[in-house]
């Protein structure tokens, strides 16, 4: 574990390497505990760098055994070498090879960074910085080199042997039990992408020919005995490989595409060239034990991972700094994809949710940081919503004001210009302004400045002229380090729907049609005058989300009823009836903590039952007008003195209200869609399966024992993992007796299945009640709990931080105690996991004063802990800085 107080990295201090690696040959001795890695590393000086420069490789807790230059064993006074560093003062200013040998301990690593043991398998994790763990490198992206990788080990130990690339050689060891494979991968890459993997796994086959007629040999490995889960991630590889084609032309490269799927990973999963490793959770599914959304997860990631392959492998980052440059553009190009697979609406609605439940909340508080940084201490600790979710709204803004032609064209001169090389953003940026001629420098500030731009809106409409106006001002608070903020570039999509709605045509005063209803703003105030509208419209504003901003605008109730009925973008349908809901909830709130009573809003529901009546509506598409905001959606729209309890009641007496108001429709829906026939994982499957659950919890949440019977009958009939696990959630939020049952069922039912297991433990650690600290603090010293599993971790601990607003806000402080308590526990095992478990404290600050108190207090005593990773340190030090 580094503790040392490491200096922060800046953008500003970047230098290009001193020296470049041309190959690497790695030699891997796999060993449960002596694991002995032969580096032989082709290096040059780098004709970019300024002067003769000593060689100063990296390393991370590692024991040199041997080292020679040009086949000559180095004198010892030549060089220098400590766990995290080899320097060589003097070496030649010419090519040379280094030869380098070192030991590392596979089973003691629990950090799962470098190379490590998931179960009986070993693996490696090298992104960002775990190469160096592995053995001493220029461990930075833009040192590309070519790798060729040996792997031996027992053969009953490791039957299988995997590295980067095609497979080149490989056969038994004579005279003993051992056996090896060697990988050549052409392609340069940085040490980030280096995988390997050795085990006894199971896999499954497949091919698929790509757009020039290549046959690639596609393998997905697994534990043996869960290949006959691993249909459905092969089925969304050949999909999105296929995709890749049709969307960005981008074709597979190698010979061969791997997947292994790992029980402990610290991630989602990693997009090593070749060879990507993931989270089992995000590879394996059944009917019975995966849940609807696990099989969207598991679509996009393996797309998202897939996708790397260009942006991410054959186009890489120069620094960390430019992480966004691979990842926000990554993920991206993985909505799309899903946006293409599944209901486009849809989509954008629920990744809207989630940038506003992580990446708004991130930007409001202490952590809030810019897509490209510009300092770390820790990047480990950068891989966050605003990186990626932020970074793809980034890349969506571009499309949407350069269209879709001047999108593509730019992003086919960025795979033309930079394949192969190390990029930055401004590269990738350059590329869309030269390919469509658009000045894109004020554009660039969407990179540089955090905090999410609040944009007010006035529209007023002036009968006599026909003209309608839209008064717009923007503003973007200061963040840490970010006093004083330039106005943004927003590409705001607007319409004007008549009164029977209609789609106006939108023209511009003095500037004609608006190109694709898309008004670019770029100043602090600006006034956008439209023409030849015959009746007072009512305004459709950042329709699709079209920037990521704050907006407020002067409509009223009835103008959000109207939108919710009659919008032609779902998107802003959707979103009038949530401003709608979440006006009431925040209302309320602010009544509850007044000690006055809370109103009613029969204009909402009465919205929400044509919605529900609505048959053109797709059900995905219902089932997210009738999910009302979340007790975290309404913190955040609060800002500050945030009580969740009195959250909490606003919204289920929100909920309430809507089961019994539309208690009929809702369950003649139930009923409606409450198919038999195989369960099918597809999208209108899924759509279908989500409304009807949300119809019984919201049947549930009006206190019916009706609705209770009916959640404890499809729990206990139930063929799928869906429509079990819903039930047992909508149970879990009731104190009844038929949720112990079921929990108890759950157990016995999925016990030898660690990933149901994990859905076992997040339930428990949701429910919303007092006794909830003290059930989770016993699942704690349950046998299948362990701190060494990072998915078991998570679904206990960061499942009642992050899913359980009222317990883990105990007024008493407990719940943070809880927290803190854990994170100094499993700091010393994997920091990664613990300051990722760490940032539940981001929204400190807006919360009421007594319970900001109790979480201060404990971000103090974890801060005075004895020894911290750099990666807790760096988190909880940011919290508490002076805002
Ligand atoms: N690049 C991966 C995510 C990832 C990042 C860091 C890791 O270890 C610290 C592991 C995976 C992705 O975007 O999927
Ligand atoms: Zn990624």
């Amino acid at each position: 574990m580094r503790t040392d107080q490491d200096q922060p990295v800046r953008l500003a201090d970047y230098q290009p390497p001193s020296w470049l690696v041309d190959t690497v040959a790695l030699d891997v001795s796999l060993h449960a505990t002596a694991t002995r890695v032969r580096a032989t590393l082709k290096l040059k000086p780098n004709p970019a760098a300024r002067a003769a420069a000593p060689l100063v490789l990296d390393g991370d807790g590692l024991a040199l055994q041997s080292i020679t230059l040009d086949g000559s064993p180095l004198p010892a006074e030549a060089f220098s070498a400590t766990p995290d560093r080899l320097t060589i003062a003097q070496p030649p200013q010419r090519p040379f090879t280094l030869e380098i040998e070192t030991l590392v301990d596979p089973t003691a690593n629990t950090q799962l960074s470098g190379l490590y043991r998931a179960g009986a398998t070993y693996c490696t994790q090298c992104e960002a910085e775990g190469f160096r763990r592995i053995t001493y490198f220029l461990d930075r992206p833009d040192v590309m080199a070519v790798y060729t990788t040996r792997v031996e080990a027992e053969k009953s130990e490791a039957p299988v042997l995997l590295a980067n690339g095609n497979l080149v050689e490989s056969g038994d060891i004579p005279g003993t039990s051992r056996h090896f494979a060697v990988w050549h991968d052409p392609f340069p890459k940085p040490s980030y992408l280096f995988a390997l993997v050795g085990g006894a796994l199971g896999h499954i086959e497949d091919s698929f020919v790509t757009m020039s007629g290549r046959r690639i040999v596609l393998r997905i490995y697994v534990e043996p005995g869960k290949e006959g889960r691993a249909g459905f991630a092969m089925e969304a590889l050949k999909r999105s490989m296929r995709w890749d084609e049709q969307a960005f032309g981008r074709e597979y490269d190698l010979d061969i595409f791997m997947i292994v799927a790992v029980s402990a990973f610290n991630m989602g999963a990693m997009e090593n060239k070749g060879l990507n490793v993931f989270n089992d959770k995000y590879v394996l599914a059944s009917p019975e034990t995966a849940t609807d959304t696990d099989y969207a997860s598991i679509d996009a990631i393996i797309a998202h991972e897939y996708f790397h392959n260009w942006t991410g492998d054959r186009i890489t980052c120069r620094d960390w700094f430019q992480l966004c440059l691979k990842e926000g553009l990554t993920v991206f190009r993985d909505q799309e994809y899903t946006a293409d697979q599944r209901s486009r609406p849809v989509k954008r609605i629920a990744d809207v949710r989630a940038l506003r439940a992580h990446q708004f909340v991130e930007d409001a508080g202490p952590l809030a940081h810019p897509v490209r940084p510009e300092v770390y201490r820790e990047i480990n600790n950068f891989y966050t919503a605003t990186v990626y979710e932020k970074g793809a709204e980034i890349v969506r803004m571009l499309k949407t004001m350069l269209g879709a032609q001047g999108f593509r064209a730019g992003m086919d001169l960025y795979f033309q210009r930079h394949d192969g090389h190390a990029a930055t953003v401004e590269d990738f940026i350059a590329c869309f302004a030269d390919a469509t001629g658009t000045d894109l420098s004020q554009f660039m500030r969407w990179y540089r400045q955090a905090g999410t731009p609040e944009l007010a809106v006035t529209m007023s409409y002036d009968a006599k002229a026909k003209t309608c106006t839209l008064d717009v001002t923007q503003m973007l608070r200061p963040t840490p380090g970010q006093p004083d903020k330039e106005p943004m570039v927003i590409p705001l999509a607007v319409g004007l729907l008549a009164p029977d709605g209609r789609d106006l045509p939108l023209t511009r005063a003095n500037a004609g049609p608006v190109e694709r209803g898309v008004a670019v703003l770029t100043r602090p105030a600006e006034t956008l005058v439209f023409t030849d509208v015959p009746e007072r419209p009512v305004a459709s504003l950042n329709r699709g989300f079209s920037a990521p901003i704050k907006l407020t605008a002067n409509l009223t109730p009835d103008d959000l009823r109207f939108l919710a009925a009659h919008d032609t973008d779902p998107f802003n349908r959707w979103q009038a009836l949530q401003t709608l809901a979440s006006t009431l909830l925040t209302d309320n709130v602010t009544a509850l903590r007044a000690g006055r009573s809370m109103r009613t809003d029969p204009g909402l529901i009465d919205a929400l039952r044509a919605i529900l009546a609505d048959p053109a509506l797709e059900p995905a598409f219902v089932a997210q007008a009738l999910a009302m905001p979340s007790e975290a959606d309404i913190a955040r729209e609060l800002g500050k003195d945030v009580d969740p309890d009195a959250i909490f009641a606003a919204r289920t007496a929100l909920r309430a209200t809507i089961g019994d108001a539309l208690g009929s429709p809702l369950r003649e829906a139930y009923r409606r869609l409450s198919d038999a026939g195989p369960y099918s994982p597809d999208a209108v499957s899924a759509g279908r399966r989500s409304l009807k659950n949300v119809a019984l919890d919201l049947l549930a949440a009006s206190g019916g024992s009706a609705a209770i019977a009916l959640a404890a009958r499809q729990y206990h009939s139930a063929d799928n993992m869906t429509d079990r696990m819903a039930s047992i959630t909508t149970l879990s939020q009731h104190p009844v007796r038929e949720r112990q049952a079921a929990i108890d069922d759950f157990y016995r039912r999925f016990e030898s299945d660690p990933l149901v297991i994990d859905k076992w433990f997040a339930l428990q650690a949701a429910i919303p009640e007092a006794s909830t600290l003290e059930r989770v603090r016993e699942l704690s010293r349950h046998p299948a709990f362990s701190l060494g599993n990072p998915n078991r971790v998570r679904s206990l601990v960061g499942a009642f931080a992050q899913a359980n607003q009222t317990q883990f806000n105990r007024p008493d402080g407990a719940g943070y105690v809880f927290l803190g308590d854990t994170v100094l526990a499993l700091d010393q095992r994997n920091p990664q996991v613990a300051s990722r478990l760490m940032t539940a404290f981001r929204s400190w600050r807006a919360l009421e004063a007594g319970r900001r108190a109790k979480a201060e207090a404990e971000l103090r005593r974890v801060a005075a802990a004895a020894s911290l990773s750099t990666d807790v340190r760096d988190i909880v030090e940011r919290s508490l800085a002076p805002a």
